[in-house]
């Protein structure tokens, strides 16, 4: 710092990075009554098939100080996780222990090695100082973003708090609104029983619900998708959800008389339904269908 020059106006470094480059994403992040940090974070495409994922967190003013940082990340593969904090000089009185990394439940969550409570000179994020958190994932970053959490070092309310920035799509999400439901499975399901010319998806269908990634969307990418759907719904045995498009047996974005032909078709010869339509005939996800789904389906028609 030079203090003959003329005064400028403070700018905490962090903020350079966002303004030299458009792609960064920056959150202020205000932790109530209290102070101000700073979240930076961009994802890069290696090329690879992976995308980097960097973060800097500043702490601008907070005395309560940050312990943990976490992303969500879903079931993407996670590699070269990395943290990096600065070294207090010596005699200064704070542990330097680096933040640990944890990859559990779908979220990557770093930590100090101690809380306030089991020792309050624990490494900490405190004031005028900026952490760094990396990984990479084999998941393009979402187009809405998502929530991280920055978790309080000392006691107070709230004990954390969530901020929208850059983090890996949801795999299974196929409509990127970072949930996985009965949209998602109508997307999936249009492109069930398709293949794919490489790198040439028809643009009618998502190429993603190809999970695999083998050419063709099977019933292997089915059970991969309810894999991730039931990771979402945190519960391993959950059924799949009812397709948004229900009704629309033909797929063709309306519900008329046309799929009522094909209903009682289907309904009437049940061996000859496609995978798709199994599903999306099947109002009260049953796996079978009987005067419960007729009359569901004869109100949607009314309905519509
Ligand atoms: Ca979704
Ligand atoms: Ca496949
Ligand atoms: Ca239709
Ligand atoms: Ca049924």
């Amino acid at each position: 710092m030079s203090f003959t020059g003329p005064t400028i106006q403070e700018i905490p470094a962090i903020r350079e990075w966002k303004l030299n480059d458009p792609d960064v994403v920056e959150t202020d992040i205000r932790v109530p009554n209290e102070g101000l940090m700073i979240l930076a974070a961009k994802a890069s495409d290696n090329g690879d098939g992976t995308w980097h994922y960097e973060y800097a967190l500043f702490n601008q003013n907070s005395d309560r100080s940050a312990g943990t940082f976490s992303v969500p990340v879903g079931n993407a593969v996670i590699t070269n996780i990395e943290f990096k904090d600065v070294d207090y000089h010596s005699g200064e009185v704070y542990s330097l222990t680096d933040w640990t990394p944890v990859l559990s439940n779908g979220i990557m969550k770093w930590s100090t090695s101690h809380t306030f409570g089991q020792n309050p000179y624990a490494n900490a994020l405190r004031w005028g100082t900026m952490y760094n958190f990396r990984f990479d994932a084999a998941m393009p970053p979402s187009v809405s973003g998502g929530s991280i959490s920055v978790g309080l070092f000392k006691f107070g309310t709230p004990g954390a708090i969530s901020a929208t920035t850059v983090v890996p799509k949801l795999r299974g999400d196929f409509d990127d609104n970072a949930i996985i439901d009965g949209s998602d499975f109508a997307i999936f399901l249009q492109a069930h029983g398709h293949c794919f010319a490489p790198n040439d998806p028809p643009s009618s269908l998502d190429a993603n619900a190809d999970m695999n990634g083998d050419g063709c969307v099977t019933l292997e990418d089915f059970d991969l998708w309810l894999a991730c759907y039931r990771i979402f719904e945190g519960d391993p045995q959950a059924q799949a959800p009812l397709p948004a498009d229900v009704g629309d047996i033909n797929g063709n974005g309306v519900i008329d008389a046309s799929d009522l032909d094909r209903f009682i078709i289907i309904y009437l010869t049940s061996g000859e339904a496609t995978f798709r339509e199994l599903f999306v005939s099947d109002f009260d996800s049953d796996s079978d269908l009987d005067e419960i789904d007729i009359q569901a389906f004869v109100s949607r028609l009314l309905d519509s």
